[in-house]
């Protein structure tokens, strides 16, 4: 045997009756001294835990049931010597860590889910016979994950990014999941087209990076050699892809589908989820900040205003048509890179999605939650939009190969709330088993003996639209223009929203290595707007300027504006739901303090106090207030509006502070309302800002000072401010 080491001797084992090892581990804890005659099981089938009798400790069993004595050591021959192979305990836990890991969506792998209810504001009998529209405020239990594209589990929040926006409604007739996204339309028009386009964003195989970025060739180059992707460009190069809050963004069903009502009637539908406190998103030099500060910044959010009772909501609208309207739309309804502007046939809303409860474990939960698209109720129906047929293929498909077999549908999360019978029995982890004789129909065995029988009047029947044609692999003449609507997205967008599609289009470019993939996508945008053309090749200092895309249809110039489609002209007017980084210091006016925190307060919003220290400060009054953050671990980033108010000793401490400049110089570049105390002045000029301020810049003399502050904040960013800082 080797000589032993001081090391060895150290990690010797030490006698059984001492601690077992692990430093933070009492030997005197109930669940080592507890024998199993002293324990009572709590609870039922499937839940047992083993308890100290008159105690709430649970003991520590194995996966069988069977209470464990010692967590921390595995069972050996001698006190150095190897381990036992009938360590059952240690190979379980072991095993089971393992295999702890189910494999990730192939898109939108990172999510974020959270419960609560629709609410169905009036019946639309009329219109559908889906359950749950017809009766007025009837509650609807609903699931909803947001989600990244590209990104893994992992990645950061706030990358530029289209949003997952998958709901799942437990109708009293069965689960219906309405799979969207923050955007209105999609990349592609075929799903054969599906696995390139996925490829293409994602990392690159031989490189495996950029993670969760579309800045880079492979991308780009399919996206050049794919004109029909143009218009969902546009939105995913504006705001839209970096949302403040998955609280402020909008949800779209995307395709068109069909609501039928009791008399077989069909009315085209699209989908619409409008946030109740209004759409709002970041600027790209935050959000590159932000997914450093804070990469869990949306998931935070959600928790953060769940967990205070601040529920985030959105309202149910409906785009209805008809065939009348479908006919002489300029677009095909069926194509999905085309909406239907809201101006031409206006949103109607009908209900309220209210989000109210976190879940109670992530991978049980979210992780487990499988949306398909194929989940419709009677009186809802699809159409032929062909990336909608191929998506009801793909859903179901992957989450047989992600949740390993066909019972995913038993694991609580996807179980419908509504009582259902099948015929279905056996495979992978069944649990929930046929009891009786009968598990196959027609059967002779009559009634409840006979099982589940199908039912022409409740059941789900398919809309008989007529198909006829011949089998050819096509893409519809009708679905040929691809620049159109790009440019009636770009020009309904406000001039600071055009800057930066314009620039973020110049930075994904700048990004692509190969000249010859820049040149292709700024050809294709001189089919949508020659400015933004022009302004692209400019920042990427692209010379010659390419010859202009051969367009299958020529660019229409005559659609007007769609103010809907723009987010600044729909801004809330409100600071709601917003955040109040107040950046404070030893000798802080406690009179002011508290002022401004109860008129944000008053506003619905959130004051976070940010320090040089998390333990707090001492306030001009003497008394003690404590911080939410160290300036370092708080950035101005992470909040929609500041304040300085701190004291003239804590304005010198902090002028050497380059976090506490950052701070300043961050939100003045960010184009975020600024209050300040007058003590604060020399800091803020420290950090950049201009003497004479702008209008967002508002010293606060005295506490009634704060209300007006307030109101200026509802206006969410100072964009005057732009040109002075040159941010986009
Ligand atoms: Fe998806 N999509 N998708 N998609 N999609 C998936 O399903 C697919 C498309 C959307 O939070 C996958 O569970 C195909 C459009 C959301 O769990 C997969 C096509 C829209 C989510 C899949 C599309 C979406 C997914 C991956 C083109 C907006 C996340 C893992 C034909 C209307 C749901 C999974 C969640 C997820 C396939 C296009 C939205 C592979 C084949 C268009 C929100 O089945």
């Amino acid at each position: 045997m080797a000589k032993k080491t001081t090391k060895s001797a150290a990690t010797k084992a030490a006698p059984v009756t001492k601690s077992r090892g692990n430093p933070g581990h009492n030997p005197d804890a109930p669940t080592t001294k507890a024998t199993y005659g002293d324990q009572t099981v709590l609870r039922g089938a499937g839940g047992e835990t083993h308890q100290i009798a008159g105690g709430d400790v649970p003991v520590l069993t194995t996966a069988q049931g069977v209470p464990v004595a010692d967590d921390q050591n595995t069972l050996r021959i001698g006190d150095r010597g190897p381990a036992a192979l009938e360590d059952f305990h240690f190979r379980e836990k072991i095993f089971h860590f393992d295999h702890e890991r189910i494999p990730e969506r192939i898109v939108h792998a990172r999510g974020y889910g959270a419960h609560g209810f629709f609410e169905t504001y009036e019946s639309l009998a009329d219109i559908t016979r889906a359950d749950i529209f017809q009766r007025k405020g009837e509650k609807t239990p609903a699931f909803v994950r947001f989600s990244t594209v590209a990104g893994a589990k992992g990645s950061a929040d706030l990358a530029r990014d289209v949003r997952g926006f998958a709901v799942k409604l437990y109708t009293k007739q069965g689960n219906w999941d309405i799979v969207g996204n923050n955007v209105p339309v999609f990349f592609i028009q075929d799903p054969m087209k599906f696995p390139d386009f996925v490829h293409s964003v994602k990392e690159e195989p031989d490189r495996g990076f950029p993670q969760a970025a579309s800045a880079h060739d492979n991308f780009w180059d399919f996206i050049s050699l794919s004109p029909e992707s143009m218009h969902m460009i546009m939105w995913v190069m504006s705001d839209r892809a970096i949302p403040r809050s998955l609280r402020f963004m909008e949800g779209f069903g995307v395709h068109t589908f069909r609501l039928i009502n009791a008399a077989g009637k069909s009315t085209f539908v699209k989908f619409h989820w409008k946030p109740k406190l209004g759409i709002q998103s970041v600027v790209w030099n935050e959000a590159l900040k932000i997914n450093g500060a804070d990469p869990d910044f949306h998931r935070r959010d959600i928790w953060d205003s769940i967990q205070s009772g601040a529920y985030p909501e959105w309202e149910l609208g409906l785009q209805l048509f008809d065939d009348d309207f479908a006919d002489k739309f300029d677009f095909d309804i069926l194509d999905p890179t085309k909406l239907i502007p809201e101006e031409l046939v206006p949103v109607r809303i009908v209900g309220r999605l209210v989000l109210d409860r976190m879940v109670d474990n992530f991978f049980a939960e979210t992780e487990q939650v499988a949306f398909c698209t194929q989940n419709i109720v009677p009186g809802v129906d699809f159409t032929n939009d062909p990336l909608l047929q191929g998506r009801n293929f793909s859903y179901l498909d992957t989450q047989t190969k992600r949740l390993g077999g066909p019972n995913f549908t038993h694991i609580p999360i996807n179980a419908p709330k509504c009582p259902f019978h099948t015929l279905q029995q056996d495979g992978h982890m069944a649990m929930i088993n046929p009891k009786g004789r009968v598990n196959y129909e027609p059967n002779s065995w009559g009634g409840v003996a006979g099982g589940p029988r199908e039912s022409p009047d409740i059941g789900f029947t398919s809309y008989p639209e007529e198909a006829t044609g011949a089998k050819r692999r096509i893409r519809p003449e009708s679905f040929a223009d691809h620049y159109s609507q790009a440019r009636q997205f770009f020009i309904s967008q406000t001039p600071t929203e055009q800057d930066h599609i314009t620039a973020a289009i110049t930075f994904e470019l700048s990004k692509v290595e190969t000249l010859a993939i820049r040149a292709r996508v700024v050809s294709h945008l001189m089919n949508i707007d020659d400015t933004l053309a022009k302004t692209v090749a400019d920042g990427l200092r692209l010379r010659p300027m390419p010859k202009r895309a051969d367009a299958a249809r020529p660019t229409r110039t005559d659609l007007p504006k769609s103010p809907a489609l723009s987010i600044l002209l729909n801004a809330p007017k409100s600071f709601e739901g917003r955040k109040l980084g107040v950046l404070i210091t030893d000798g802080v006016d406690a009179k002011l303090l508290k002022a401004v925190q109860k008129a944000f307060k008053d506003a619905g919003a959130v004051v976070k106090l940010v320090a040089p220290h998390v333990g707090g400060v001492e306030a001009d009054d003497g008394s003690w207030i404590t911080a939410d953050e160290k300036i370092d671990g708080g950035p101005s980033v992470v909040f929609d509006a500041v304040a300085i108010l701190v004291s003239e000793a804590g304005a010198e401490l902090l002028a050497d502070e380059s976090t506490a400049r950052d701070f300043i110089a961050d939100a003045f570049a960010h184009l975020k309302f600024i209050a300040y105390s007058e003590a604060a002045e020399p800091l803020l000029a420290k950090a950049g800002v201009p003497e004479s301020g702008d209008d967002g810049v508002v010293l606060l003399n005295a506490a009634k000072d704060a209300a007006a502050f307030v109101t200026k904040c509802a206006d969410l960013r100072l964009w005057t401010r732009a040109p002075n800082v040159k941010q986009v």
